[in-house]
């Protein structure tokens, strides 16, 4: 069987094989894993933590490898995350990695595991309880070379499994047309668009989401790739309304008409304030659906300790939309508009 796969970080496309696996030495170096006479539960152990190496960095400094996992369900869904600097890109990523470790998305029918256990630890630990359980605002993304995904999951629907990863990288190189760490672009399968409502739009005007969406693949005038904006840091839009019945609405599972009516108070919230810019994604893709949602339900103090326990609010609605829009999850052919 020949197996091919996109590399996200280099988009390169290979075909891959069973027979030429790697697996990662405590030292975090690759070596090669020869399972020929491996069956059973026992290759099956060993392939959880095997990788593939991509042909077309094979012995360069930027040598890299994705994980078995992420490579063996098929075509892998890359979500990458777009706005600015300062945005709350970061702090929104870790909440909604957060939120799924609490089982968010099985309202949604959904299941989500590791792609790669070490490195999903890895992020957590970095991340997500940093914020969660210290209560620490997170560094802002240094800019890179090369963009690795930020973390990766398996989201099952009960029939098909998918693997996800998800890019965040430094709102400044998303504003370039070259920078190096944006290569990752054209094999997005999905955009979440990350707007801060206290920016003033006039002067910031994301540049960002512009860059970006001048960068993708369109047909037919539209692009494709489904994208999911979301209004962070609503927690200081407080008592303004519709935010406020938004961000302590339920949600409970899948409900397209809801999507409907939210992205719809988002889109007159934006455009009230003449954010042409942010609504964008809007404009240019195909189906494209806007949230309101708080990363952290609060602000940091200036010593970057949250005073109050961290409280996420509606992270997992745009990602829910964006999975719906994608097939990830069945059932999400009406969401969208
Ligand atoms: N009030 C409030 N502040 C937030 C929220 N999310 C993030 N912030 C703050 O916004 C600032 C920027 O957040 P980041 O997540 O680092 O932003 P980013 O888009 O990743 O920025 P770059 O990595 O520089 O591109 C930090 O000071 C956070 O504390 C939120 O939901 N509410
Ligand atoms: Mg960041
Ligand atoms: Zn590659």
């Amino acid at each position: 069987m020949v197996n091919t796969v996109l590399c996200p970080i280099c988009l390169h496309e290979f075909e891959w094989s069973e027979d030429e696996l790697f697996e990662r030495t405590s030292a975090g170096e690759y070596r090669a894993l020869d399972l020929a006479d491996e069956t059973g539960p026992r290759r099956a152990d060993l392939l959880r933590a095997a990788h593939v190496r991509c042909p077309a960095s094979a012995g360069q400094a930027t040598e890299h490898h994705l994980p078995h996992a992420y490579v063996r369900h098929g075509q892998p869904l890359v979500i990458g995350l777009v706005g600015g600097p300062q945005t709350g890109k970061t702090h929104l990523l870790a909440a909604m990695i957060w939120a799924i470790e609490r089982n968010g998305l099985s309202s949604y029918g959904l299941t989500a595991s590791a792609v790669d256990i070490e490195r999903h630890q890895n992020y957590l630990d970095t991340y997500v309880h940093p914020l969660m359980i210290d209560r620490k605002a997170l560094s802002r993304t240094p800019q890179q070379d090369l963009a690795e995904f930020a973390d990766a999951l398996l989201i099952s629907d009960g029939e098909h499994t998918t693997a996800v990863a998800f890019f965040d990288i430094a709102g400044e190189s998303l504003r370039s047309t070259t920078a190096e760490a944006t290569r990752f672009l054209p094999a997005v399968g999905g955009l979440l668009f990350v707007v801060d409502p206290s920016e003033d739009p006039n002067t910031v005007g994301d540049r960002s989401f512009g860059a970006v969406l001048d960068r993708l693949p369109r047909s037919g005038g539209r692009l494709e790739v489904p994208a999911a904006v979301v209004v962070t840091k609503c927690d200081m839009l407080r008592l303004q309304s519709p935010v406020d019945e938004w961000l302590y609405a339920s949600g409970d599972g899948l409900d397209p008409a809801a999507i409907l009516a939210e992205s719809r108070d988002v889109y007159a919230f934006l455009h009230k304030r003449k954010a042409q810019p942010w609504l964008s994604p809007y404009d240019k893709c195909r189906r494209c659906t806007l949230h309101f949602a708080s990363a952290t339900g609060g602000a940091a103090a200036s010593d970057g300790r949250f005073l109050r326990e961290v409280r996420p609010r509606r992270v997992l609605e745009p990602l829910a939309a964006l999975l719906a829009m994608t097939n990830v999850m069945s059932g999400g052919q009406e969401v969208g508009i």
